[in-house]
């Protein structure tokens, strides 16, 4: 019976399909999630993409498989009211199809939470995310980026994708990697910033990018990667900043939405609820230092706000307007990077994005104006012949326009009450990890 060449010519049927299924014989394959001997038979758990079924093995069958191989069964669907999902099958014919060479498992993918050191989950990634509950936090995070995707396309927005070795570097700052190009140096890209406005220019009007970006933070903190993925939008035509947070803020809702449709099973694992309805007020940064300092005798560095402060201010936001989120406004000229958008007052038409204590977002309104930006290069320290090509963009009527990116990993992990950002990052790379 066992290890049979062919098990059938069936079509295969995934886990969540079986009951709906014709017929009363069905061709499923998977891992073997679970074992339980009970002498002469036992139930054995078998899990594929889309759930876990009860299979029922003779004493035969039983003492061939081994936890985490990889089968393929032909089984008679039973109901059973007390098996997963009211239904098992009954094994009428099983093929191994992947060997398992081990003495222990690195990692019990059986359990829930897996009890184990988070650096160990990391080295054995392959066999850590097939714990049900890991495996969710990327089903969460595809489904961010679909509800990204759609609800961008939406709104006539145009995906884009670009370089990500670069000539110079994009934010500044000492926080970027550089690499051998050849007989030169170059960098790796910090965020798509530059090439986001010059698509708005070159006639796309609106677009969005889902790419990786890099910095050389020395950061080795529960919100740091030196590797992320950056949801990026970059709109034209637009009044002001307020045109921008708009349009993030109707993306959480959409978002919120999606989510709760098509990550029902998830969202229940870590005991989320999603707001039925999210506004975010606008804040600006001046006023939260002073809430912080009056409520928390909590002082703030100049023209920002630390995490401490942001934790702290978060709980205010909810506490106050009942809100998850918070969007601080008017940062300091001195404190943002030299294409965000002065108002004449010291400040610049930038904004953040708070959600439960993390910055997940940075945005704002950017110089559209070929001799402004000119300028404020020059006010910045910085030369301008080091950034032709990003200002050449600027002499054909670029309109007033102005963007926002999300860290990717950064959102998933507070949509989910995340610990640790590695958490909600598939095979992260800090300042100690390389591989897998
Ligand atoms: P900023 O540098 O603030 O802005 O980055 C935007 C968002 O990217 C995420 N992020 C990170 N996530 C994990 N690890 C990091 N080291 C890390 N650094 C940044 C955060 C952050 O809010 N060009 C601007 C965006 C714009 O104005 O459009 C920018 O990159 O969630």
């Amino acid at each position: 019976m066992l290890v049979k060449e062919e098990v059938g010519s069936k079509e295969r049927v995934y886990v969540e399909d079986v009951k709906k299924a014709h017929g009363d014989e069905v061709l499923v394959r998977g891992w073997v999630h679970k074992i339980h001997d009970l002498g002469k038979f036992g139930f054995v758990h078998l899990r594929d993409k889309t759930g876990i079924i009860q299979l029922v093995a003779d004493k035969e069958i039983l003492k061939e498989l081994r936890a985490e191989m990889s089968v393929e069964v032909v089984g008679t669907k039973v109901e059973n009211s007390k098996a997963l999902g009211g239904i098992e099958l009954q094994i009428k014919d099983l093929k191994v199809l992947g060997k398992t060479y081990y003495d222990m498992l690195p990692i019990a993918v059986t359990q829930g939470k897996t009890k184990v050191h988070l650096e160990t989950e990391l080295d054995h990634r392959g066999i850590s995310l097939r714990a049900p509950k890991k495996r969710a936090i990327f089903k969460v995070q595809e489904e961010i980026v679909t509800a990204f995707r759609d609800y961008l396309r939406g709104e006539k927005f145009s995906e884009i994708h670009t370089p990500k070795i670069l000539g110079t570097g994009t934010e500044g700052g000492s926080e970027v990697f550089t690499v051998n190009y050849f007989d030169r140096r170059a960098f790796l890209a910090q965020s798509p910033q530059f090439y986001k406005q010059m698509m708005v220019g070159a006639g796309f009007e609106r677009v969005f990018e889902i790419g990786h970006a890099y910095r050389a933070e020395l950061h080795n903190t529960w919100r740091h990667l030196n590797e992320y993925v950056s949801l990026d939008v970059e709109m034209g035509f637009i009044k002001d900043e307020n045109d921008v947070m708009d349009l993030e803020e109707g993306f959480i809702r959409y978002l919120f939405d999606y989510l709760r449709k098509t990550c029902t099973n998830e969202l229940k694992m870590y005991e989320i609820e999603l707001p039925e309805k999210v506004e975010i007020p606008r804040i600006p940064l001046s006023e939260a230092h002073k809430i912080l300092l009056g409520k928390y005798s909590k002082k703030s560095p100049v023209g920002n706000i630390d995490a401490e402060g942001e934790i702290l201010f978060s709980k205010y936001v909810k506490e106050t307007y009942g809100s998850d989120f918070v969007f601080l406004t008017e940062y300091p000229v001195a404190k943002r990077p030299m294409y965000a958008m002065p108002d004449g007052k010291g400040m610049t038409r930038s904004f953040d994005l708070i959600y439960k204590g993390l910055e997940i977002t940075t945005g704002g309104q950017r110089i559209h104006d070929y001799e402004m930006l000119k300028e404020n290069i020059i006010k910045f320290g910085l030369n301008p012949e080091d950034f032709d090509f990003y200002i050449e963009n600027f002499r054909y009527g670029m309109p007033p326009h102005g963007g926002f990116a999300i860290g990717l990993e950064r959102l998933t992990m507070k949509i989910l009450n995340l610990e640790n950002i590695r958490e909600s990052t598939l095979l992260p790379r800090d300042m100690k990890r390389m591989t897998p």
